[in-house]
């Protein structure tokens, strides 16, 4: 028998193999701010409030189910979709018959924001990050063959989500199956749509009472459907660290509780069906503990509001491995971190989960590298026998003193939130914006020093990198196709049953009656999401965000080495003794694509590497984003593209720039631009392109070398 563990004993030990070196000095600081010792015992879990549950037991640590996976294992379901419907089917039918047991729709930018494919606005994004949806046609094409009363389908909308679930609704009608037969989950929520990612069309106020009346339709309509999916994944991928991302998303979620209360719905009539979504990274055991802690805090709020279902306070959720924990640069590993990842969501008990493919940062899934992500969980799930027990790790001394660090430092921050009066109005404070985009730039800074490593990217990087795998790229042809199916479908339909139920879409708008309901006359007369996402925007109007971005986060994470940043100061400095200004810079986005999180931390930093930054507000056109670049006198362009517009935004960029004597004005790029696009840019007279993973230093020394040879040379 061994003794009886004895703290004290343990830690005279552990000193002596420190050799005089304190043992403090092997805690380590999270990004979350907490405190992690390098030994945990069954005296840390002492009056810890989240231990010593029970699976499907209130407050749900251990998993909303009683039996967790030993009953039923998690759904497969991987979010895809590019190109026409027609594409993304076939690609749905071969995910389906190698494994994948549930539907995730990615739909293209253009349908995102309610812009039909022939808008002039959006021809650079047609099918590119997704699939383009113009009317019930193409929904019906995309769903051939998938038996609609049988197989749940989730569909990631937030902005155009009444066409787009009413056109969901109508081909399942047309395939015989009635609304209450559907499930499934629409993502709908809006409030992180201004947060981070950027799908949003109408103003705050519309879109809630858009969420109200699909919750209420549903409840009535569609039992089995999760009106919600309440999203923190494109928080974490913004750069919120865990206890931001869990705050932020149960924050939200009962921004959207309080919401249809006020709208006069009973809450067990809706709360059992707002469901969730984590995004899960490397860090691999506070990703475990925080979707245990979120199903807490979940639970804990929803008391609040006294349910008599207990599905009510239950939080069930949907998961993603990180995309951008992912690398360009020896992509190969990916593969390692997704499964970490994956193993990270299931440990924590998710209901659903999207394993990424590890050509992430070059382009969308192939067959192949969706194959691999999709094994991923099928290997999980039937070769490593971890579904047999149930919240495996419960009693863990690290994980259920991580759950409960997280659970109090996120409800702190839930009730900073309630104090600003909920997270509609945070929002509009900036408070959450700020926080995330600081959480981000100093994640940066630390990646940007080696502290945080990320193997082939700041470690052990490749010499030679080449690609030997298939890349997938979506033709320029999409646009005219689906351009051609609309021409047909206008053609072809009842123009006064269009245009009387649009009418009455307006009506409904103004007041008159839920707009879902509205929406599905329309539908089935087969106007386009366009046009019905016109009908409300002439009622509501269209939003537009303010760009800001914070300053002196990035510089101030270079506290023990700042030689990197120094050298870039001094030479911004050194144009400024000499030209009597900055080197001015105008950071944009073109086209539809939301991704922000990559621009604002280029911005932020190179401001404080003392670049003049100017940045644009998302979404404009090359024409838009050139007249910026004049009117503010700028010496250089940064075009940040991670939606597949590159190669035609930005030549489009230059030509309108040559348009309005900006030839002068230097343009670079970066994002998610794979190797073999970066000649035909240099060819189009873009002058540097900076993949995922370009250290910051390093791209601004490259600029301010170009705008060096050219103005002081
Ligand atoms: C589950 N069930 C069990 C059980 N486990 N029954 C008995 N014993 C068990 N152990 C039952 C459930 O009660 C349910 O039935 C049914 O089985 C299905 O289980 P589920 O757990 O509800 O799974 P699922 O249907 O997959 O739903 C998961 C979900 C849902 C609730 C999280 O909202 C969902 O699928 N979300 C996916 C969201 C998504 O894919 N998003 C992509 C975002 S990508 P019943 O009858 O109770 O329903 C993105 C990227 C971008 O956003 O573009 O930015
Ligand atoms: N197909 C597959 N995965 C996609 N993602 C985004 N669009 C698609 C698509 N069309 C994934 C990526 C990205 C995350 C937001 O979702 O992993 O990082």
């Amino acid at each position: 028998m061994s003794e009886h563990p004895n703290l004290s004993k343990w830690t005279e030990l552990a000193e002596k193999q420190m050799k005089g070196k304190s043992l403090e000095t092997l805690d380590w600081t999270t990004p979350e701010g907490i405190k992690v010792k390098p030994l945990y015992t069954a005296e840390d879990l002492e009056d810890m409030e989240s231990v010593n549950t029970l699976p499907g037991m209130e407050p749900y640590v251990r998993g909303p189910m009683a039996t967790m996976y030993a009953g039923r294992p998690w759904t497969i379901r991987q979010y895809a979709g590019f190109s026409t419907a027609k594409e993304s089917n076939a690609f749905y039918h071969k995910a389906l018959a190698a494994g994948q047991k549930g539907l995730s729709v990615a739909f293209d930018l253009a349908t995102h924001r309610g812009y039909d494919s022939d808008h002039p606005r959006v021809a650079g994004d047609i099918g590119k990050a997704g699939v383009a949806i113009d009317s019930v046609e193409d929904m019906k094409i995309l769903f051939d063959g998938i038996p609609l009363d049988q197989m749940s389908v989730s569909m990631t909308m937030n902005g155009a989500v009444i066409p787009i679930l009413a056109g969901y609704i109508v081909a399942a009608e047309e395939q015989g199956v009635k609304h209450e037969q559907l499930s499934g989950t629409i993502q709908n929520d809006i409030l992180k749509e201004y947060l981070t990612r950027n799908t949003y069309i109408y103003p705050p106020e519309p879109s809630m009472r858009i969420i109200s009346d699909i919750m209420s339709f549903c409840s009535s309509n569609m039992p089995r459907y999760n009106t919600i999916s309440i999203s923190g994944y494109h928080m974490m991928e913004a750069g919120a660290n865990s206890v931001l991302q869990t705050a932020f998303t149960i924050a939200d979620g009962i921004e959207y509780v309080k919401a249809a209360l006020k709208s006069g719905m009973d809450i067990d009539t809706f709360a059992p069906r707002l469901s969730f979504f984590f995004g899960i990274g490397m860090n691999f055991f506070m990703d475990i503990a925080m979707l245990r802690a979120a199903r807490f805090l979940w639970h804990r709020a929803m008391s609040g509001f006294n349910p008599k279902n207990p599905k009510s306070s239950m939080l069930r959720t949907h998961c993603q491995t990180s995309g951008w924990s992912l690398t360009e640069q020896d992509p190969y590993n990916n593969v390692i971190r997704t499964t970490m990842e994956a193993l990270s969501a299931v440990l924590g008990g998710t209901q659903s989960l999207h394993t990424n493919s590890f050509d992430e940062a070059i382009g969308l899934p192939t067959d192949f590298s969706a194959r691999i992500a999709r094994n991923t969980q099928i290997i999980i799930q039937d070769e490593s026998n971890i579904t047999k027990v149930i919240d495996p790790l419960g009693g863990s001394y690290y994980l259920e003193s991580l759950t409960s660090a997280i659970i109090d430092e996120a409800q702190k921050i839930i009730d900073e939130i309630e104090e600003l009066g909920g997270m509609a109005k945070a929002i509009e404070s900036g408070m959450p914006k700020m926080r995330i985009e600081e959480s981000a730039a100093r994640k940066q800074a630390r990646i940007d020093q080696g502290l945080d490593v990320i193997v082939g990217v700041n470690k052990y990087q490749l010499a030679n990198e080449k690609i030997d795998f298939e890349i997938r790229e979506v033709p320029a042809s999409v646009r005219d196709e689906q351009i051609a199916r609309i021409k047909e479908i206008k053609s072809t339909r009842d123009q006064a049953a269009v245009d009387k139920a649009l009418a009455d879409l307006r009506t409904a708008a103004e007041g008159g009656g839920n707009l879902l309901e509205a929406a599905l006359p329309a539908v089935r007369a087969r106007a386009t999401v366009g046009e019905i996402s016109d009908a409300m925007e002439a009622v509501f109007g269209r939003f537009v965000a303010t760009t800001r971005c914070i300053s002196g986060a990035y510089s101030s994470e270079f506290v023990a080495d700042t030689r990197a940043i120094d050298n870039i100061k001094n030479r911004t400095n050194a144009f400024f003794d000499k030209q009597g200004r900055r080197p001015r810079m105008l950071v944009t986005k073109m086209g539809q694509d939301g991704h922000d999180r990559g621009f604002k931390v280029v911005a932020s930093a190179y401001a404080d590497l003392g670049f003049d930054v100017d940045i644009s507000p998302m979404f404009q056109t090359p024409a838009e984003a050139a007249k910026m670049a004049i009117e503010n006198d700028v010496h250089v362009v940064g075009a940040s593209s991670l939606a597949a517009g590159h190669k035609s935004l930005i030549p489009e960029l230059i030509n309108e720039l040559k348009k309005i004597g900006g030839e002068d004005i230097i343009v670079v790029a970066g994002g998610v631009i794979p190797p073999m696009d970066y000649d035909f840019l240099y060819e189009a007279g873009v002058k540097a392109v900076f993949g995922p993973g370009t250290p910051i230093p390093d791209s601004a020394d490259k600029t301010l070398r170009l705008l060096e040879e050219k103005y002081l040379s």
